[in-house]
């Protein structure tokens, strides 16, 4: 991946369609459309549609490709800060790669996913929170997470961040001159500015982890396990949570053996949830596979929904075998069928098949995993998440060496890496291959 590259690939989806898009962007690129348009290049006005014949070679008139509408970009002014071109063709697939295998014949290269936006972040019309927001962007699945993107590719998180910067960086300044000029000696006065800023800061980045946690959630949705023993009401629930029989309901015991998923919209959070075998010594092969999957379900969710009709849950996690899984799990115990048995006490919630709507389970789960309907804050990726955790702890650290009567001057060396950790949620001074392999990989081809 060289960024230097002139890269060229089908912006809009491969598919049959009435118009298709290629995108080319990199220095050969005005070169190449001229070998390709009948055109004076130097002449055409950046952002104003053409109309013309696109040929495989312009001087070969028998190469026509389409005749189709193109844009030029000129440098600055373009996505990716550099001279693009974009093709609006007919939405044909033999189209599309004649046009990109043009373009590679004069000397672009076939783009990798992701690889306009690096450009955009390496030629500076982007930081990398405005970046992985112009991925999550496009993978919006509600208009609540679209609304979020679009807020961070603004930059609101950036300059949240950025002021925090200030603070560390105003601080810095104080302490470099009193390194400097020892005479004016207020190390006590520093000392006593930095112990108030620190815990300040803490509190901020902490509350951003918890608004990112729930970011998180809100793109990648919430992922939920319906466990329990057979015949508890799993599959009732699940039918009844997404208001059809998607999963069959019967008296008999292992009714469910294999993983039934629905997925359901509240306030703008995607809730995927895996109603799963009923778990119990089975002999039947394929009730124990399907057991198998109800464990492997419980492991990777976000959250577990313990059912029993019971009315003890000491005793149901031991039946199940799943105290060592939601140890460290959020989990809500479900005590159902509440119109035979009546309310359970001990569980977190009584349900039956009979309510009328299931709002207190949903405010149940949200509230276990911090998840409010308030406005969408922070930012939305584990990456940023596990940077900010790290500069908490970098912080931290400096509240202990004050306590211990460290000097200033070892104070400001965790400052300074403080402050670089808030730099790398911004821009990133390790390789392009890192930076590739964490954020842009995950983007599609010709974004
Ligand atoms: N009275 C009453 N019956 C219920 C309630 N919930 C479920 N049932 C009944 O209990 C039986 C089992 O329900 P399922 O939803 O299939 O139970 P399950 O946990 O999915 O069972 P498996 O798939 O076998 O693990 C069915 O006959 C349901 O109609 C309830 O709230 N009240
Ligand atoms: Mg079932």
């Amino acid at each position: 991946m060289i960024l230097l590259d002139t890269i060229v690939s089908e912006a809009t989806p491969p598919l049959k369609g009435a118009i298709s898009i290629i995108r080319m962007s990199g220095k050969l690129s005005f070169d190449i459309l001229s070998k390709m348009v009948d055109k004076d290049i130097n002449s055409l006005k950046p952002r104003y549609m053409y109309y013309a014949s696109i040929y495989q070679d312009k001087d070969d008139k028998s190469s026509l490709i389409d005749k189709s509408m193109f844009v030029i970009f000129k440098g600055k002014n373009s996505y990716t800060g550099e001279d693009s071109v974009e093709f609006y063709v007919h939405g044909s697939r033999i189209i599309v790669s004649q046009i990109v295998q043009a373009c590679c014949k004069y000397g672009a290269r076939q783009a990798l996913g992701g690889e306009f936006t690096q450009k955009a972040f390496y030629n500076g019309k982007m930081d990398l929170a405005e970046a992985e927001a112009v991925n999550q962007l496009i993978n919006a699945q509600t208009l609540r997470s679209k609304n979020f993107a679009l807020k961070t590719l603004e930059g609101t998180s950036s300059k949240y961040i950025q002021k925090m910067k200030e603070k560390i960086n105003m601080i810095e300044a104080e302490i470099e001159v009193n390194i400097d000029y020892p005479e004016y000696d207020d190390e006590d006065e520093l000392i006593e500015k930095v112990s108030k800023l620190v815990p300040e800061l803490i509190n901020q980045a902490k509350k951003l982890v918890k608004d990112s946690k729930q970011t998180i959630y809100l793109f990648n949705g919430v992922n939920i396990a319906i466990i329990g023993e057979p015949n508890v009401g799993k599959s009732t629930l699940l039918n009844k949570i997404l208001g059809k029989d998607k999963a069959i309901v019967t008296n008999i015991p292992g009714t469910t053996r294999d993983v039934v998923e629905g997925e359901k919209e509240v306030e703008g959070i995607l809730y995927h949830f895996y109603d799963t075998a009923g778990i119990r010594s089975a002999d039947d092969q394929i009730e124990q596979i399907g057991i198998e999957k109800s464990y492997e379900i419980a492991k990777q969710a976000d959250i577990i929904l313990v059912l029993s009709d019971k009315k003890d849950f000491q005793n149901e996690i031991k039946t199940l075998g799943i105290s060592e899984i939601i140890k460290d799990k959020p989990s809500l115990f479900i005590s159902t069928k509440k119109d035979l048995f009546g309310e359970d006490k001990q569980a977190d919630i009584s349900i039956s098949k009979d309510d009328e709507n299931l709002v207190d389970l949903f405010n149940l789960i949200n509230k276990k995993l911090d998840i409010t309907s308030k406005e969408d804050e922070g930012f939305s990726s584990q990456r940023e998440i596990d940077i900010l955790n790290k500069f908490v702890e970098e912080l931290e650290s400096i509240l202990i060496d004050i306590k211990l009567g460290m000097k200033i001057d070892i104070v400001e060396i965790k400052l300074v890496e403080a402050s670089s950790l808030l730099d790398s949620l911004l821009s990133v001074e390790s390789t392009m291959e890192d930076i590739y392999q964490t954020i842009f990989k995950h983007f599609c081809v010709g974004k």
